[in-house]
């Protein structure tokens, strides 16, 4: 049985934010884009949740039901330097680290030897370290897999943690509702609901092959977590860093003619960019952003080894036919991946 921790920061831009300006403490404070350029909300702080504002809402429509909530803008170098000393503590305790994003991270502490090897113990400290060194709250979910791991670090938000030892994970999972496992969305949670399946005990009752016939791939990794099953190790990252270019239209898009100037546009704008710090020979992903009206977002990349604008055109075609789903496009982004990330480290990020 392996010993992981899943360790997240509680509102991690807004409590930056608040950390540099104190006297923000005590008041509703989101992080985003400002109404009037029809911004969205990257997250709140908890006193601005109890008032209905959540990531991803409109900026308009959060000012409307919190008046008197604070919008600061995004300063995305601040909040990657503060990962990047988040991520120098963690190193204190492994090098078993994979991050998921800059506030989020697995740790294996199977073989840390502090703390008589007790994970419980080693969250916590982790957690007192990154409060007393950073003035920010971290909550963290101890258990033997990933996925539990991340279902646990949730459960004692903001600034607490929850622990699921060998003993207790099978009867933590037959409780789990479906929808808090990562990668049940919203609409995998409905079809299965629509099967008479709502927890993790539904699962491990009802037949795997017509689960995986249901849901394919996905179904079949369902099935195994709920078995308890996740064998997923933690795979520490190489840093690949990414250059990019994106833009929110006036007007949303209805026709894919205008997406696609659109994204000859935006290609000429990441050509000028990469030129800039020459890494022309290092890219390794081409990438493509959309979000839609309804400012759900998604991402479309791959394997490709040179700026090409016809892929880009190619990838926006993908999106526009499989993804849209009859929404308006309200921004686009290109990016790319580069390979090297000691050459790459000087860019400035998107
Ligand atoms: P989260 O960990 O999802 O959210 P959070 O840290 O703000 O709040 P908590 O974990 O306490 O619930 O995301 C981490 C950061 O990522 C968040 O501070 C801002 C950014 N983010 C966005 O920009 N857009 C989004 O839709 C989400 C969910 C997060
Ligand atoms: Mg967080």
């Amino acid at each position: 049985m392996r010993k992981i921790i899943h360790i997240d920061m509680d509102c991690f831009y807004a409590a930056i934010e608040i950390r540099e300006n104190p006297r923000l403490k005590h008041q509703p404070v989101a992080i985003g884009g400002s109404a009037s350029q029809r911004g969205v909300i990257s997250t709140a702080n908890y006193e601005a949740r109890k008032y209905g504002v959540k990531s991803a809402m409109s900026t308009a429509l959060a000012l409307k039901k919190c008046p008197n909530l604070i919008v600061l803008p995004v300063r995305m170098l601040l909040y990657k330097a503060v990962s990047q000393q988040i991520k120098t503590i963690f190193k204190r305790y492994t090098h078993q680290i994979e991050p998921l994003s800059l506030d989020e991270a697995y740790l294996d502490v199977t073989d840390c030897p502090l703390y008589q090897n007790s994970a419980t113990r080693i969250a916590k400290a982790i957690r007192d370290e990154i409060q007393q060194r950073l003035h920010l709250t971290a909550s963290a979910g101890v258990a033997p897999l990933k996925f539990l791991a991340k279902v646990a670090s949730d459960l004692n938000k903001p600034n607490g943690q929850y622990v699921i030892t060998p003993d207790q994970m099978m009867a933590f999972i037959r409780q789990l509702p479906l929808g808090k496992i990562h990668g049940v969305g919203k609409v995998t949670e409905q079809k299965l609901n629509q099967m008479g399946l709502f927890t993790g005990f539904d699962v491990q009752n009802f037949d795997q092959l017509q689960l995986i016939s249901q849901l394919g791939k996905q179904g079949a990794t369902l099935w195994q977590r709920c078995q308890g099953i996740d064998d997923r190790a933690i795979e520490p990252k190489q840093e690949r860093k990414s250059v990019g270019t994106e833009q929110t239209f006036i007007k949303d898009m209805t026709q894919f003619e205008d997406c696609k100037r659109a994204v000859e546009t935006l290609f000429q704008a990441l050509k000028v960019r990469l030129k800039k710090v020459n890494a022309n020979e290092q890219i390794y992903k081409q990438g493509i952003k959309f979000k839609f009206d309804d400012f759900k977002q998604t991402t479309q990349e791959h394997l490709y080894p040179h700026l090409d604008l016809e892929d880009f055109v190619q990838l926006a075609q993908q999106v526009w036919d499989q993804r849209r789903n009859g929404r308006k496009v309200r921004l686009i982004g290109l990016h790319v991946i580069l390979q090297d990330a000691e050459r790459a480290k000087q860019l400035s990020l998107f």
